[in-house]
């Protein structure tokens, strides 16, 4: 299954290249549109509700200031969003980081992270969610967290020989 990856804005992209490298990194197909709930409201929901014949199994969301896109897109899908709210000014991210946490009850949209790490963690959570029933990838996420281990024993290992 693909994850889709939404952008409100061109100017979201290079923050959102971690997301789309991990992605690859795990071998999982995905396709990236900027779309935007205010400024493309009909090509959004085209976009979404077409979801089913692309193959999509998980869609990450990032916006910032008002952030009503993972917020759109949960309400016209069943499957699953991860909302990335950006940090952008005036208000650092803030706006859309409480945008994106207070949705109704009904319409669920996960909130992974604000800040430098919530791009990968959101498609690291995609992975995982589609490794419940991909069990060749549910290997390569164990890998990944393996991998991210060792180097980080590495390292530690590099600091011991310096002192
Ligand atoms: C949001 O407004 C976008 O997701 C972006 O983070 C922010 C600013 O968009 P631009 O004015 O740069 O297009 O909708």
């Amino acid at each position: 299954m693909k994850v889709s990856v939404l952008m409100g804005s061109d100017s979201d992209y290079s923050r959102l290249e971690s997301c789309i490298a991990t992605l690859r990194g795990l071998e999982i197909e995905c396709e990236a549109r900027v779309l935007s709930a205010h400024r493309t409201p009909k090509a959004l929901v085209e976009f979404v509700e077409s979801a089913a014949q692309r193959n999509v199994g998980v869609f990450i969301c990032a916006a910032g200031g008002a952030a009503h896109l993972a917020g759109v897109v949960a309400a016209h899908t069943d499957l699953p969003v991860l909302g990335i709210p950006m940090d952008n000014p005036p208000l650092g991210g803030l706006d859309a980081l409480l945008s994106t946490v207070q949705m109704p009850g009904g319409v669920p949209v996960a909130a992974v992270a604000a800040g430098g790490g919530g791009p990968m963690n959101a498609a690291l959570m995609a992975a995982r969610i589609l490794a419940l029933s991909d069990a060749g990838l549910a290997a390569r996420v164990r890998a990944f967290r393996e991998g991210q281990e060792a180097k980080v024993m590495e390292k530690d290992a590099r600091l011991q020989a310096k002192l």
